[in-house]
């Protein structure tokens, strides 16, 4: 056999060199704009691609690489793949982050943001993401921006947005408010310090009225079940009713109704006292000329240093005050005891409950701790309840209904609802309650005293008091001023700038001051995608027809963090553009992709502490090729990896030496075609690589063509062209720059990444096939397919339960079988 070789540009004795190539086909395909989106996808069907926009943090490290790398690599296999693919990238740049890494510097958080920018989008070009840079979307610039004060506008004509007093969260550290969904296990998401209740007037959205909406839409989305539970229980709807009871002063003077929402109103019956919120204004109705006004407030003072998640706790001692009046339970007739707890809130439901310690945990604790009775109502199935029953624990399980008037003897059971809905029903037709629906989810507080945010486009008036900046005026440009950094009184820095806070009321023409508040960068985050959809429309934030041919977006990448901020927040802002008539679509993310965490040893990568693994130095030491299929060969995509103290070298060790050896095998090849072994094992891998791709098998489809290389290099001489680059673009998601390379080598004009995925041939791709021949005395009686691995017992088997075989056996028993693996069986009678 004569080996013909087609002689490949250069000496491919060379060394594999990535640094020689990469970042000329970086600069080509960025000057070339090769993965630019057209203005509409257009014929082929289209699949919008994208991972959640970073805040600019300058430097990645691997970590980064490892996300950006899975959607990178299934974009550019859906681009393959036939679909009219857009991936565009962009910076969440304003915010926190941002501004506190300039303090630290000691610059302009502009300045600081701008450099990081640079910076990052110079990494993502070296390391071949396939973005489409025409569409990059920067949120603290005032192309962006402007759209946001438009946005919040809109929201505002719409009702959604609006101002109040509140008490509300304000982190001590960062000098802001948080939203109730930026406090997290009762820290602040940014710095982790323990926030302090304040009141002040503060910008509202009001997503509650979306709350149903995103409940109900859930299930249709192709997110993480925990994820969507996560959601579901942020949003928190609860279905049960509202119950008024009568409280009265002992002194006589005094009679309120108060009404409770309760989730178990077929424990009315078992009610033993009554607690209305500290903060609660009747409570201090109640206690008003009772002489212990003063014993009351140092009590609520108390209440109020601690944080709503240490009131909510399930455990622990309880602050409560006994008030100087009864309620009369509207079912028994029944006076019980009125309190005044930490343990409920102002904010959920009425403010008030009916407490019912034999079922509820948190009423069982305090009823022990003040020595309240416990009244068992609820029976469980097997164990009647009588009159001197002493409960451990609440029961909060399914039973009978005791001591409860007309309902004694009706089953409950408060996973099925049964029984429930009929107290309910009763409740309304004797007018003393009513169906209600209760949720956990409050309004979204959008506005920061922060400088690094846009600006909230309102002017106060005294006369005409908060005046919408005009449409036309927009944007209101964020000024630039030296001192941007936050102060204790809850005042904006840009409160101090004079000349910008000083302006004309838009409606009388007085002089009136700007809104000093900035947008919550939750805001920015909430409707980018659809910038990418049109990025550079001047007259409104995106036009409608384009937003519904690119959206909803398909493929979304990010980390699960977002569960109950950004993800909930995009929601509602999808809803609102769908209904002012700008989308046609009510869901912004279709499929989203968690990605896994990568740590080293044990611990998340940090800069300021030196323990990283910067992908700019392993870049330089191994290339781009080799730390984007490490990042993807080292565990499945949505699992977490932890890297050794190594870690850079064990970069090196598997994937440069691995694209080593592709670089040295694949280097020269000939223009014989292919033997049919080499054909079967190369579908056999396009098989297996396909199939990964669509399940997101990242990991195990490089496993795949570590196999395949494994099986070329058996082979004598160069591989074969063909093989070779059917190969190459399997590899081309993972490792851009070397498959570039190589496919121009062989001669080759255009990209391979524009190159159609291969096709297999289902047959040649299953396993291979021998015929075994089947005897009896020798003569042949049947041939049947079997793999060639098949093994003597099976064969054995085979042949004894072979119809032929048995025919021509006619019962008799075989004296010796003989068995010639994978070819023959002979039995012998
Ligand atoms: C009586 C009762 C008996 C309750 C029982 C529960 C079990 P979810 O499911 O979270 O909606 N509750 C109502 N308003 C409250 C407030 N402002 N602060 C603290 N707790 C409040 O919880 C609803 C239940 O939480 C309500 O049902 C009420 O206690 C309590 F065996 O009423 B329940
Ligand atoms: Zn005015």
């Amino acid at each position: 056999m004569r080996w013909v070789c087609v002689t490949v540009t250069g000496p491919m004795e060379d060394r594999y060199e990535p640094q020689t190539f990469e970042s000329r086909w970086a600069e080509d395909w960025n000057a070339r704009r090769i993965y630019a989106a057209p203005e509409l996808p257009g014929e082929k069907p289209k699949r919008f691609v994208m991972e959640m926009f970073p805040y600019p943090s300058g430097d990645l490290h691997v970590g980064h690489v490892e996300n950006y790398s899975i959607a990178d690599a299934m974009a550019r296999y859906w681009r393959m793949k036939g679909f009219e693919v857009m991936h565009p990238m962009g910076y969440d740049a304003f915010g926190l982050p941002a501004e506190r890494r300039a303090m630290q510097l000691g610059i302009h958080p502009r300045e600081a943001t701008i450099t990081n920018i640079n910076q990052m989008r110079s990494s993502f070009l070296r390391l071949g993401f396939s973005y489409d840079w025409d569409r990059e979307v920067i949120s603290c610039e005032p192309e962006y921006y402007r759209w946001n004060q438009w946005i919040f506008l809109k929201l505002l004509d719409n009702g959604l947005a609006y101002r109040t007093k509140a008490a509300v969260n304000w982190c001590p550290v960062d000098k802001t408010v948080l939203a109730k969904e930026q406090v997290v296990n009762g820290s602040c998401w940014r710095c982790g310090s323990e926030p302090v209740v304040r009141d002040l007037t503060q910008w509202f959205l009001r997503i509650t009225n979306y709350s149903d909406r995103l409940l109900d839409d859930m299930p249709r989305l192709r997110w993480k079940d925990s994820l969507l539970a996560k959601q579901r229980h942020w949003i928190g709807r609860s279905r049960g009713a509202e119950v008024t009871f009568v409280l009265k002063t002992k002194d006589g003077k005094k009679t309120i109704e108060m009404p409770v929402f309760t989730t178990r109103p077929d424990t009315l019956w078992g009610a033993t006292f009554f607690v209305v919120a500290a903060e609660h204004p009747s409570a201090r109705d109640l206690v008003e000329g009772s002489g212990q006004e003063k014993d009351f407030d140092d009590f609520v003072r108390r209440v109020r240093q601690q944080t709503e998640v240490d009131r909510m706790a399930g455990t622990g001692a309880r602050l409560g005050a006994e008030l100087p009046a009864v309620a009369i339970n509207p079912v028994s007739g029944e006076e019980i005891p009125v309190w005044a707890a930490d343990y409920v809130l102002m904010g959920y439901g009425t403010g008030a409950i009916m407490a019912v310690p034999a079922h509820d945990q948190r009423d069982f604790e305090f009823a022990r701790q003040y020595k309240i009775p416990i009244k068992p109502v609820i029976a469980p199935d097997d164990q009647p309840f009588d009159e001197g029953t002493v409960l451990e624990a609440p029961y909060s399980g399914p039973g009978r209904m005791i001591h409860s008037g007309p309902f004694d003897g009706t089953r409950v059971d408060p996973e099925t609802r049964e029984g429930i809905d009929k107290v309910i029903d009763w409740l309304q037709s004797e007018g003393k309650g009513s169906g209600a629906i209760n949720y956990r989810q409050r309004d979204w507080l959008v506005s920061r005293q922060r400088y690094w945010g846009t600006p909230i486009p309102i002017i106060h008036c005294e006369d005409c008091g908060e005046v919408p900046v005009p449409y036309e005026q927009l944007p209101v440009v964020l000024p630039d001023q030296a001192d941007y950094t936050p102060k204790e009184d809850a005042v904006s820095p840009l409160a101090k700038n004079e000349e910008w806070v000083n302006v004309a009321c838009p409606s009388c023409g007085k002089g009136a001051k700007r809104e000093t508040d900035t947008l919550d960068t939750f805001f920015d985050s909430a409707w980018y995608f659809l910038r990418y959809c049109d990025p550079k429309n001047e007259e409104i934030p995106f036009d409608a027809s384009k937003a519904n041919a690119w959206g909803p977006v398909d493929f979304y990448f990010g980390g699960e963090e977002h569960a109950v901020t950004h993800l909930i927040f995009a929601r509602f802002f999808t809803k609102f553009f769908a209904d002012q008539g700008w989308l046609n679509f009510e869901e912004p993310f279709e499929t989203l992709f968690n990605q896994g965490y990568v740590t080293l040893v044990g611990k998340d990568m940090s800069k300021s502490s030196g323990h990283i693994i910067e992908a700019a130095g392993t870049i330089d030491r191994f290339g781009a090729d080799a730390a984007r299929v490490f990042m993807l060969f080292c565990s499945p995509p949505a699992d977490d990896y932890d890297f050794d103290a190594d870690g850079q070298d064990e970069i090196g060790r598997v994937a440069f030496r691995w694209l080593s050896r592709v670089w040295r095998v694949m280097g020269e090849v000939s223009d014989h075609p292919p033997s049919d072994e080499l054909s079967r094992v190369l579908h056999r891998t396009v098989k297996a690589v396909t199939e990964d791709m669509e399940v997101f098998g990242l990991n195990t489809a490089i496993a795949s063509l570590m196999t395949f290389v494994n099986e070329v290099t058996k082979s004598v001489g160069p591989p074969p062209k063909q093989a070779a680059e059917t190969f190459l673009k399997l590899l081309a998601p993972f490792a851009p720059f070397i498959t570039e390379e190589l496919w121009h080598r062989y001669g080759n004009e255009g990209s391979i990444h524009f190159e159609q995925w291969p096709d297999y041939d289902e047959k040649l791709a299953s396993p291979e096939q021998v015929t075994l021949v089947l005897q009896v005395n020798g003569k042949v009686r049947d041939k049947v397919q079997v793999t060639p691995d098949i093994n003597e017992e099976d064969m054995r088997e085979l042949a004894l339960s072979n119809e032929k075989v048995r025919s021509h056996l006619d019962g008799a028993e075989p004296k010796k079988i003989v068995v010639v693996p994978p070819r023959l069986v002979n039995v012998v009678v």
